[in-house]
């Protein structure tokens, strides 16, 4: 793969926005990237593995919980930094954002906001420092966009919890220790449950065949007659508004990483146009090739400024789910028009591991898809904007 020589854009001076933490944190991630994640990622990806060697450094920048508080091993950041971060990393790669956004968004905060006491202090530290790695189970082979639909049950059995049931596309689902699985009690109410590796009738099968994240782990989660503690019960949440609160901090922070995978393909195309020479010119001088970088700028800067101001309000408090869907779904959608244009601008070269740019493009398939499809947030949207229900 050619040397990472990324120079990222800011065509509206953007870090006028910025504080002087949120820029030091950013560069901490940049230059980790740039130093432990670039040069190896492509080889990852190709053979289809996650570099487990990554974990420490993905600890040490602050991307497992960045704005979990001190007191419990986060890094006790506030939104934008967490945005920042992980725009860093899917700068890189999707498929390493996602094991940072799976830990932080999907199991620290559950564990946070909804666990008690004694959980956090258990769980958080640890994951905190990549010790432990965590995923989350909500998909379920019949029941994707409709995750109330769960069949993934557990029954009262005095002393523990009965868990059985099933979970498909778990991110870091083959290599976590512990993973926060959402599943519905006698009653049918949905709770969240902390099930750790071990634990008797509990499997992990690896999802094979990917064409992409291919540098994440996904699998499956089987629970066959899991005897699980009662003390691993989330008791400070239930309902299925519990799991989506987590999705809204996940969501929040692709809508950050989208924008990073998006500047690694401008950058790319930006600098290839320069130096590729037809027809006795380079290709930025075409006037097609200007169209597609003046466009891809331009939908950059826009995203900017939808995940900055969305980060504004989640600092204050104030960001509507329905707000963060269209964040996430605006990013996403753009990040993989970019993706597909700049691989287009540089040729055959552009469908070559030398560059980042076919697997950025393949990874953003998953990123559009998962955390809620880019169809299921068009229609998040309508009803906020309606009041009318558009999905069954
Ligand atoms: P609905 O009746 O609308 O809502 C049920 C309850 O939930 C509340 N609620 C939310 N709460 C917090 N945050 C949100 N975003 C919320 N959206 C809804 C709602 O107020 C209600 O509360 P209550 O108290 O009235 O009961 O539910 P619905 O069944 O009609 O479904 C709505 C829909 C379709 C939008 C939702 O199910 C959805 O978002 N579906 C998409 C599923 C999804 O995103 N799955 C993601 C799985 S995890 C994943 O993909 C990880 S990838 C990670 C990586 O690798 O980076
Ligand atoms: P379906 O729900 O079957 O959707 C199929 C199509 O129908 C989509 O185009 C959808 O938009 C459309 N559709 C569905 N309902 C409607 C409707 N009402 N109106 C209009 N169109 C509709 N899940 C987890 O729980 N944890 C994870 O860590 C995780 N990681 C993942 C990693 C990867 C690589 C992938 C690919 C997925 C991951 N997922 C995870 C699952 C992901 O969230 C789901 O794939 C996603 O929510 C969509 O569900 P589905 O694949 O079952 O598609």
């Amino acid at each position: 793969m050619k040397p990472d020589l990324f120079e990222a854009p800011d065509y509206y001076n953007l870090d006028e926005l910025l504080s002087d933490e949120h820029k030091l944190v950013r560069q901490a991630a940049r230059d980790w990237v740039k130093r432990d994640v670039s040069p190896i990622i492509e080889e990852y990806a190709q053979k289809a593995e996650f570099p487990e060697q990554i974990i420490s450094g993905l600890a040490e920048i602050g991307a497992f919980g960045p704005y979990i508080p001190e007191e419990y091993g986060g890094a006790g950041l506030d939104q934008i930094s967490y945005g920042l971060i992980m725009q860093e990393i899917e700068r890189g790669d999707s498929g390493v954002r996602s094991t940072a956004s799976v830990q932080s968004s999907l199991v620290m905060y559950p564990i946070w906001k909804y666990g008690n006491e004694e959980q956090r202090k258990k769980y958080l530290p640890k994951l905190a420092s990549g010790e432990w790695m965590g995923c989350f189970g909500l998909t379920e082979p019949d029941h994707g966009s409709n995750p109330g639909g769960m069949t993934t049950n557990f029954k009262d059995k005095g002393d523990h919890y009965l868990l059985n049931g099933a979970k498909m596309w778990i991110s870091n689902a083959p290599f976590a220790q512990v993973a926060v699985v959402w599943a519905k009690n006698e009653e049918g109410r949905i709770h969240g449950l902390i099930v750790e590796r071990g634990m008797e009738g509990f499997s992990t099968p690896e999802t094979h065949n990917k064409w992409s994240l291919r540098a994440s782990a996904t699998g499956e989660l089987i629970f066959d007659n899991v005897k699980v503690p009662k003390e691993n019960l989330l008791p400070n949440k239930s309902g299925l508004g519990a799991p989506l609160g987590c999705l809204d901090s996940a969501r929040y922070g692709i809508a950050w990483g989208a924008i990073g995978a998006a500047m690694d393909c401008y950058d790319t195309a930006l600098r290839y146009s320069k130096e590729r020479i037809q027809f006795g010119k380079p290709i930025g001088q075409f006037q097609l090739q200007q169209k597609k970088l003046a466009e891809m700028i331009t939908e950059i800067t826009k995203a900017q400024l939808l995940a900055w101001r969305v980060g504004v309000m989640r600092n204050a408090g104030t960001a509507t789910s329905a707000q963060i869907s269209m964040a996430k779904r605006n990013n996403v959608d753009m990040a993989i028009n970019i993706a597909r244009e700049a691989r287009q601008m540089l040729g055959g070269m552009g469908i070559t591991g030398e560059y980042s740019l076919m697997r950025h493009s393949m990874n953003l398939e998953s990123v559009i898809t998962y955390e809620g499809t880019h169809d299921i947030h068009l229609l998040i949207t309508g009803l906020d904007i309606t009041g009318l229900n558009a999905f069954s």
